[in-house]
């Protein structure tokens, strides 16, 4: 009989040994033919799902809206950096995107988990807001180091108005605009960030979408799936830095002097 060989390895998203590659078992050729787009791949390959045309919709707005923030963020900066120095595509994009993180750009699972978690356990706004406190933590999703009430972040106006257009419920997002009314009358600048708005909202995707269950809500949350989408969307925008400083012919970068401040110990 047939002696079935124990394997290594398990893939269960993509299939490549027929004749065209078969994206959780929808081959590329339907992909396209049924115009699944950016979205709908990401459905497939990350979701394993057919999700609606208004959910891939969201995915490629989210994209869009992340793919740049100009030169001064900390992954464009770097990947600037280490271009100047004379560092391949490759190297230079990785060197931007190892900057995403909880304070930049990678706080996206963390905002759709603590304000998920904070709202499922009854607590208040204002409940919520004095507990992080109490833990000593920044609250993810809120505060922009340039965003605040009077300079407001147009990105996060446009994920919201795409949202109450086309989702079925927006309760997480109602929920996050409380707790904003709550750190804004303390500062300014302790708005809804667009990491937060995007965490929050997919969260609202997922329960007006019947393909999610809560089973695999959590397993969004847990696993990290969301800074997966800060991170595809913004490596457009570093690319584009890193070709900018090459087309440029950039010189070495080098800190100017006067720009730090020496504060060495006087030792001997
Ligand atoms: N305070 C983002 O902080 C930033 C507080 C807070 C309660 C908070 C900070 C933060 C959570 C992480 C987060 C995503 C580090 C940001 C992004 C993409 C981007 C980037 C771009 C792009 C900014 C001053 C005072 C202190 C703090 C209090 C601050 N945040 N309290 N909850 N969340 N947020 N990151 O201005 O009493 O004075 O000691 O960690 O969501 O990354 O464009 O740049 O597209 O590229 O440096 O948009 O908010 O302020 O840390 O010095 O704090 O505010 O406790 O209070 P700042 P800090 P006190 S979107």
């Amino acid at each position: 009989g047939i002696v079935r060989k124990s394997t290594n390895l398990i893939c269960t998203i993509s299939d490549d040994r027929g004749e065209e590659v078969l994206y959780a078992g929808k081959p590329l050729s339907r992909v396209l033919e049924d115009g699944m787009g950016i979205g709908g791949v990401i459905g497939l390959l990350w979701f394993k799902k057919e999700i609606p045309p208004w959910a891939a919709e969201f995915i490629e707005l989210v994209l869009q809206i992340v793919a740049d923030h100009g030169p001064a963020v900390s992954a464009a900066h770097n990947a600037i950096v280490a271009s100047c120095a004379g560092k391949d595509l490759i190297t230079s994009l990785a060197s931007g995107l190892l900057t995403i993180g909880p304070r930049f750009g990678g706080a996206i699972d963390d905002a759709a988990r603590e304000f998920k978690r904070a709202r499922d356990s009854g607590l208040s706004p204002e409940e919520f807001v004095r507990g992080m406190k109490a833990k000593g933590v920044n609250i993810p999703g809120i505060g922009h180091r340039i965003k605040s009430v009077k300079n407001p972040d147009k990105r996060v106006e446009l994920l919201i108005g795409y949202a109450r257009e086309n989702f079925a419920r927006t309760d997480l997002l109602d929920y996050a605009l409380s707790v904003q009314e709550i750190t804004t009358a303390k500062k300014g600048n302790l708005i809804l960030n667009v990491d937060g708005c995007i965490g929050i909202l997919f969260i609202d995707l997922m329960g007006s979408c019947e393909v999610f269950d809560e089973r695999e809500i959590d397993e969004v949350i847990r696993y990290g799936y969301l800074n997966g989408l800060f991170a595809l969307g913004r490596s457009i925008g570093i690319i584009g830095h890193i070709l900018d400083q090459k087309r440029l012919d950039s010189r070495l970068y080098r800190h100017p002097q006067d720009d730090i401040a020496y504060m060495l110990p006087k030792l001997g």
